[in-house]
């Protein structure tokens, strides 16, 4: 880490602010799908291959060109999987909202910290604009989505991740060096991008992304922890925390 000074936290969405795709996007594609009347199913198992794709859009066109039959592929499928994204985006929204995906441990307690130290935060994330709306509305509290002085989301960058565009459009907007950053992931293909943006990056781990490399972590976490539940450190050193604080994040910013 270089010697300057941390200003700012950018936090990826799904995975990392809330456990989301495995009872959240998953369901909602499936929705999609039945409301559609497709007879395609993506169960947990599968749901974790597609996860190699980020984007919703892109993770239906991988689906057909990769796992369903050529007689069994729609013709024009790239409006074909806008035509499912908009459904299911409307189907995942509405399962945010009935309250169905808790923040993982030590998001908002990291969040509350970071506000009162002055640090500044932003959003980094493949997922549409409207899901990270719902879930830090319904998840977070009403009216967080302020804290966040850069959203950085969705379609807004020409490639998503690993590509490293959607970092790069969050320090643009932020007006900020990456060594002034720390990112918060949870998947090999965001590590790709944070690194590829050159941020430090801290991961907290999932049940999809357990087995993902994660080249040049400042550390690897079950999760950021709190004061009753320590994480546990998978890589890296966590000093003999309990959990990742804005003492720890100061630290490692050198
Ligand atoms: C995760 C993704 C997203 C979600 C689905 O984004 O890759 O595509 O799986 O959301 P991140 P959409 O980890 O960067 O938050 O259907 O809106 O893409
Ligand atoms: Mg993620």
């Amino acid at each position: 880490m270089s010697s300057m000074t941390l200003k700012a936290l950018i936090f990826d969405v799904d995975g990392t602010l809330a456990d989301t795709e495995r009872d959240g996007h998953r369901p909602a594609f499936n929705a999609a799908f039945a409301e559609l009347g497709l007879d395609w199913h993506w169960d947990e198992i599968l749901y974790g291959k597609l996860l190699a794709v980020t984007g919703g859009k892109e993770r239906i066109k991988y689906f057909v060109e990769a796992f369903l039959e050529p007689a069994l592929r729609p013709d024009n499928v790239e409006q074909v999987a806008a035509d499912i994204h908009r459904v299911k985006t409307r189907c995942y929204t509405e399962l945010v909202s009935r309250g169905g995906l808790p923040l993982r441990p030590g998001v908002k307690r990291l969040l509350e910290e970071a506000r009162r130290s002055g640090l500044r935060l932003a959003i980094a994330t493949t997922t549409t604009p409207a899901n990270v709306t719902a879930l830090l509305e319904h998840s977070l509290g009403a009216g967080t989505e302020s804290w966040f002085e850069v959203i950085a989301a969705g379609d807004i960058v020409p490639a998503k991740k690993p590509a490293p565009d959607i970092y790069l459009w969050a320090l643009e907007k932020l007006a900020l060096a990456p060594e002034e950053c720390i990112a918060f992931e949870d998947s090999g293909n965001g590590i790709l991008a944070s690194r590829g943006a050159g941020i430090p990056t801290v991961i907290s781990v999932n049940g999809y992304t357990l087995q993902d490399k994660f080249e040049g972590a400042l550390a690897v976490l079950s999760d950021l922890g709190n004061p009753a539940t320590p994480c546990h450190v998978i890589q890296g050193d966590l000093g003999g925390k309990a959990m990742v604080d804005v003492e720890m994040l100061r630290c490692w910013a050198g």
